[in-house]
C-alpha cells in the first residue's frame, strides 16, 4: 500500500486554509493510504514560541485532526519531538543538500523578512527536516496545500540525491497531493495574500475555534468588489477576492466553482456570503464542536499521541538503522 506523511506546526490559529488545503484531503485519503499524520512541533521552534502554547497548539492541532474525521486507529498520529529519528534523518540528509538548493525556498525569503542575516539556522534548514519526516517513512504521497509544494519537491530532489551517491533504489521519490478547490485560500482582508496563521488581522482568516457569530462577521466583512458576481471562470480569475470567495464555497460544499456561479453569478455579494456563512456554520460548526470536546479530555489526546509516537517509531527505527548502515556508520 502506498504511504501517506503530512503535517501541521502546533502554532495556533488553525485556519480554513490548513482544512481545506490539507486536513480535508488527508481524511478523504485515509481510505486508500497507509497514512501517518504529525503535528510537527519542531518545525514550529524555527520562529520563537511561548512554551505553554506550544503545547497547547500540539494538543488542538491533534483535536483537530480528529474532529476532522481523521481515524486515530487506522492512522497513526504523533507529535514530531517524540520521534528522535526525524533530526538524526535530516542531519544525514543535510550533508547531502546543496546550499544552491535551499536559498531557492521561497518560503524563507518570505519569513526571514529584510532582517535575513538575523533569522535562525532551523528556519533556513526547515525544508531539509521536512524532507527527512517524509522520508523517515518511505512515504510516497504528501498531501499538502499549494504553498508547500515547492519544499515536497526538495524532499524528491533529496532522496534522488541519496539514492545516486549511494548508487540504491532506497528512497521512494515522493509525489505531492495537491487537490480540491481551495489548495491555496486566500486572506479574507487582500485576495492576493495566503489565509496564513502569523497575519496580524484575526479578520483575515476563519479559526477553526471560532464561533458562529464570529465566523458570520468575518465573512461579512470579507473584502470584496462593487460588481455582482460573474458568471465565469475567466472572469471570475480576473478578480481576486471573489475568485477566493468562490473557491471556498465550491470546497465547503463539495462542488465545483463553475457549479457556484451557475447559482450565484449576476447576483450581489451579500446574498452570496449569507450563503456562504451557512456553509461555514456547517462544516466548521461541527468540528468546533467536536474539537470542545476532545479538549475537555487532555488525557485521551495524550494518550493518542504517544501511541502514535510508538507506532511511527517502530516504522523510522529500522528505515534509519539502514540508512545509518548505508552512509557507513553502522556495520550491516
Ligand atoms: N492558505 C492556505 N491554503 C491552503 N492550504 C494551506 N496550508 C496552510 N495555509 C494554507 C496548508 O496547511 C498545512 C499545514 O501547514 P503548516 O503547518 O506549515 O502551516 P503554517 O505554515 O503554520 O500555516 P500558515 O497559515 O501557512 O502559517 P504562516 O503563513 O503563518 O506560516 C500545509 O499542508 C499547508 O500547505
Amino acid at each position: 500500500m502506498n504511504r501517506i506523511f503530512s503535517g501541521v506546526q502546533p502554532t495556533g490559529n488553525l485556519h480554513l486554509g490548513n482544512y481545506l488545503g490539507a486536513i480535508r484531503n488527508w481524511v478523504a485519503l485515509q481510505n486508500d493510504y497507509e497514512c501517518i499524520f504529525c503535528i510537527v512541533d519542531l518545525h514550529a521552534l524555527t520562529l520563537p514560541q511561548d512554551p505553554a502554547e506550544l503545547r497547547a497548539g500540539t494538543r488542538e492541532v491533534t483535536a483537530a485532526y480528529i474532529a476532522a474525521g481523521i481515524d486515530a486507529e487506522r492512522c497513526i498520529i504523533f507529535n514530531q519531538s517524540m520521534v528522535s529519528a526525524h533530526t538524526e534523518l535530516a542531519w544525514l540528509l543535510a550533508c547531502l543538500t546543496p546550499l544552491g538548493w535551499l536559498n531557492r525556498m521561497t518560503q524563507f525569503k518570505e519569513k526571514a523578512g529584510k532582517q535575513r542575516d538575523m533569522a535562525g539556522l532551523g528556519l533556513y534548514a526547515y525544508p531539509v527536516l521536512m524532507a527527512a519526516d517524509i522520508l523517515l517513512y518511505k512515504a510516497t504521497h504528501v498531501p499538502v496545500g499549494e504553498d508547500l509544494k515547492q519544499h515536497i519537491e526538495l524532499a524528491r530532489d533529496i532522496a534522488g540525491a541519496f539514492n545516486r551517491r549511494y548508487e540504491r533504489d532506497f528512497f521512494p521519490l515522493p509525489d505531492p497531493l495537491i487537490f480540491g478547490e481551495a489548495t491555496r485560500v486566500m486572506s479574507l482582508r487582500d485576495g492576493t495574500k495566503k489565509m496564513s496563521k502569523s497575519d496580524t488581522s484575526d479578520y483575515s482568516r476563519i479559526n477553526l475555534t471560532d464561533d458562529a457569530d464570529l465566523i458570520a462577521l468575518k465573512i461579512r466583512r470579507a473584502k470584496t468588489d462593487p460588481e455582482p458576481l460573474p458568471h465565469t471562470i475567466d472572469e471570475l480569475e480576473k478578480r481576486p477576492e471573489a475568485d477566493n470567495l468562490v473557491g471556498i464555497f465550491a470546497a465547503l460544499d463539495g462542488i465545483s466553482r463553475e457549479t457556484v456561479l451557475e447559482a450565484f453569478g449576476g447576483r450581489n455579494f451579500s446574498s452570496f456570503k449569507d450563503a456562504l456563512t451557512i456553509q461555514a456554520h456547517r462544516v466548521i460548526g461541527d468540528i468546533t464542536d467536536k474539537m470542545r470536546r476532545l479538549m475537555a479530555d487532555p488525557g485521551h489526546i495524550d494518550a493518542v499521541l504517544r501511541r502514535g509516537a510508538e507506532r511511527a517509531a517502530a516504522i523510522a527505527a529500522p528505515n534509519l538503522r539502514q540508512v545509518q548502515e548505508i552512509s557507513g556508520l553502522l556495520r550491516p
